[in-house]
């Protein structure tokens, strides 16, 4: 087995058992790519298991993230088919270790793209763009990680929900998709507000950054693949008995229930 299996291994564990283990950092040196190797290698996990890659996701393109966790640069990661939740569907946190929810704008591809190809533009094979929620659970004892960890732990990815897709050429008439305001409430109260400038400046400037980090790390973009471009606010820890809803202005809202007992940690 090699290291990278080994490591994705570890991070594996903590999803399926809920328990967060120390940061990997701490006792192994971890460069940015032996991080992304740790990475793909818990997705084969995932994979061998029979669950299907529905797209990728990008972290820390927001600065409020990235202050609020501490990092400075833009990642990606994978999600699957197991982490889809539908628009309005339950999510046990007694399956999590210490589980957030954020608001973020999803797209859709058209058609199967190559991101090593340089001719491509990304944003002409997106056809649609939603709101959504994404949970982020960290496998790491108090969502706690260096930039390296984060990486090998698939970005936290651990579940998410779309709200009603919409074509991304109707969304982007009506004003475009920068500064529209962004609202996480929970039971219909405010929790966070924020606007879709958080991301990037403006959420067609994910595009190029997943197409760059996709080329450069070996991550597949297929015809349907989902593209979650980022949070727009500050993360709230998920609470059981609750329901979350992003609200994006003009593109509507998409929601989450949250059951089950007490998160792991
Ligand atoms: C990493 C994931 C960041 C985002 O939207 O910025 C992320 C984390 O905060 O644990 O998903
Ligand atoms: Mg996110």
């Amino acid at each position: 087995m090699t290291d990278a299996t080994q490591l994705a291994a570890r991070l594996d564990d903590a999803v399926r058992s809920g328990l967060p283990i120390p940061q990997l950092s701490l006792e192994t040196a971890l460069s940015l790519d032996e991080a992304y190797d740790v990475q793909r290698a818990g997705v084969d996990l995932r994979r061998r298991r029979g669950e299907q890659v529905t797209g990728v996701k990008l972290g820390f393109t927001s600065r409020a993230k990235a202050e609020q966790m501490g990092v400075s640069d833009v990642i990606v990661g994978v999600v699957t088919d197991a982490m889809e939740i539908v628009d309005g569907g339950i999510i046990d946190i007694a399956r999590g270790v210490h589980p957030r929810v954020e608001p973020e704008v999803a797209f859709r591809l058209g058609e199967s793209v190559d991101p090593t190809d340089p001719a491509i533009d990304l944003a002409n094979a997106v056809t649609d763009v939603a709101p959504a929620l994404e949970v982020i659970d960290s496998r790491y004892r108090d969502f706690r990680f260096s930039l390296a960890d984060v990486v090998a732990d698939n970005t936290s990815a651990s579940a998410y929900v779309i709200g009603p897709w919409q074509s991304i050429d109707d969304a982007r008439a009506t004003d475009g998709l920068a500064a529209r305001a962004v609202e996480l409430a929970v039971d219909g109260v405010t929790g966070e507000t924020g606007s879709t400038e958080a991301i990037l400046g403006d959420p067609m400037a994910a595009l190029p950054a997943i197409q760059r980090m996709a080329a450069r790390h070996g991550h597949e973009l297929p015809a349907g693949a989902v593209l979650l471009a980022g949070a727009a606010t500050a993360a709230l820890p998920l609470q059981a008995g609750t329901t979350f809803t992003a609200t994006v202005a003009g593109l509507g809202a998409a929601s989450l229930r949250v059951a089950g007992g007490n998160a792991h940690e």
